[in-house]
């Protein structure tokens, strides 16, 4: 790829981390003169770093992603631009963060405004548009439709696998073997009694067989975006076999809440930590969590067996990513939508099979956000103007590398947390603050904001935060699920927290 008056400004603001401009230059020169490289995008639902290669859980069981990592470029300090489905995927996919393009919270694509979505070129659509032959199947975006926005697939896909997916008959769970709130479809956390074929992921994966198998005239750019881990958390009972045993609880300081201030609070779902606590099913839920995992596994290394026995492999990159984490009981929380490690840190793989060379761990902060410019980068594309994030390619020839810019991760307007290497530094919209020495405290347990010693930290970091706001965006907005500068609710949260804390043993200061 030519470097341009943008990119060179990109690799540029790279070389400021130490590295000269001569070899950030050298590295993205020995990228563009290769052949078209084919793409495996894959897309990863809730899945925290209860993973073999970010130990994050002792018992996590990922023997093929952990293969991939090794492969590959690991990036263990990885973050999402938002801890949310549709934030997360909007701000990737299009490649802008949501404070650039105010969308903060979750969207419905189909009644959103059509020229807000023409303002961008979504990944794939993008790849589409320069010579590749794009293939896609399952959750890429988020929504009803989820892999593609509006006009049936046609901007972004030459062939989507959507309306079979939509043909597989409902799951039958087995909920004896397992654990469920009521009646409830999505508070599951058992095995399944139903065919391998009717799992959306397996049936995804058997569309990407397909497309590996078949002849290619030109480049692609295969999607697979898989729905598990995420709520149900229930997948085929070997999975569950698999994690038969006592299963250890995470470690939590039970009264972790209490130097963080009220939107923080806002943001841990203390009634489902509550209602686990009560019926004594924690375990049962990380049980099931740690299963969904291993299937996810056992499917993303059908595709990468399927790639090495291909004549793709030594010409296709993959690229494996997490939309977001997850709480399993820290912080009393459960699920995601908040500022903190478990739920900003997330599994991201690069591996490069034409530089086979290329891998290591990476311990840098970096962002998916920084996914559109990498790819696109390695492909010789060229990427939008508005593109937001940084090319990683000089990481993935040195992961070592120092890197200046952080990872910022939005949580709703006016929330956001910065994470260096060793640092978190969250500003909420109200001016509260919270600061980690992650270093010392990986659990982020101490709240150092008010230490007169980190002031100067404080200050570095501060300047990170955006300067300017994109207003919220209306039209087309669905689940608004934050506290924050556009719905700033803390006085009813205040009142309620009473009430709350009265049923939390032991009750929060
Ligand atoms: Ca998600
Ligand atoms: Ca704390």
């Amino acid at each position: 790829m030519k470097i341009n008056r943008r990119n060179f400004l990109k690799v540029a603001g790279l070389s400021a981390a130490g590295a000269s401009l001569f070899s950030s230059c050298t590295a993205a020169k020995d990228y563009s003169k290769n052949k078209k490289p084919n793409i495996i995008f894959i897309a990863i639902d809730d899945m925290n770093d209860w993973t073999g290669f970010l130990g994050g859980h002792p018992q996590a069981k990922t023997p093929n992603m952990d293969k991939l990592a090794a492969k590959g470029v690991n990036f263990v300090n990885a973050h999402c631009p938002a801890p949310g489905c549709s934030p997360c995927r909007n701000a990737l996919l299009f490649g802008i963060e949501p404070f650039n393009s105010g969308l903060y919270p979750f969207y419905d694509h189909m009644k959103m405004d059509e020229k807000e979505l023409d303002k961008y070129t979504t990944l794939p659509q993008l790849f589409k548009q320069n010579g590749y032959n794009t293939y896609g199947s399952g959750k890429i975006h988020h929504g009803r439709q989820w892999t593609y926005i509006k006009d049936d697939g046609k901007r972004e896909w030459t062939e989507n696998n959507e309306k079979k997916l939509k043909e597989l008959p409902a799951l039958v769970y087995d909920k004896k073997a397992g654990h469920v709130h009521g009646n409830s479809r999505k508070m599951a956390f058992c095995p399944t009694k139903s065919p391998l074929d009717d799992h959306p992921d397996y049936a995804t994966v058997k569309y990407g067989i397909e497309i590996l198998k078949r002849k290619h005239d030109k480049p692609f750019f295969l999607g697979l975006g898989f729905v598990k881990p995420h709520l149900a958390f229930v997948c085929p009972k070997e999975y569950f076999d698999m994690h038969a045993g006592p299963i250890s609880p995470p470690a939590i300081k039970s009264d972790d809440l209490s130097d963080v201030p009220w939107p923080g609070r806002a943001m841990a779902k203390l009634k489902d930590d509550n209602r686990f606590r009560k019926d004594k099913s924690w375990e049962k839920v990380r049980r099931a969590y740690l299963a969904c995992i291993s299937w996810t596994d056992a499917n993303v290394g059908r595709v990468i067996d399927e790639l090495e026995q291909s004549p793709w492999k030594d010409n296709t990159i993959v690229v494996l990513w997490s939309d977001h984490g997850y709480h399993l009981g820290e912080k009393r929380s459960f699920k995601k939508f908040s500022l903190w490690e478990e739920a900003t840190r997330i599994p991201f793989i690069i591996y490069d099979s034409r530089n086979k060379n290329n891998n290591g761990t990476c311990k840098e902060a970096v962002s998916l956000i920084d996914i559109y410019s990498t790819l696109t980068e390695m492909a010789g594309v060229t990427a939008p103007n508005y593109i937001d994030g940084e090319s990683l390619i000089p990481w993935l020839t040195k992961p070592d590398m120092p890197r200046k810019k952080p990872a910022i991760t939005s949580w709703g307007r006016g929330n956001y947390t910065i994470r260096t290497r060793d640092f978190r530094y969250t500003r909420y919209f109200d001016g509260s603050e919270e600061l980690y020495n992650n270093k010392q405290d990986p659990q982020e347990w101490k709240n150092l904001a008010d230490d007169p010693k980190f002031a100067k930290n404080i200050d570095d970091l501060k300047k990170w935060l955006p300067e300017n706001e994109a207003p919220l965006v209306l039209k087309g907005k669905a689940l608004h699920n934050v506290i924050d500068a556009d719905q700033p609710e803390l006085k009813d949260f205040k009142n309620s927290w009473e009430n709350m804390n009265k049923n939390i043993k032991p009750p929060l200061k």
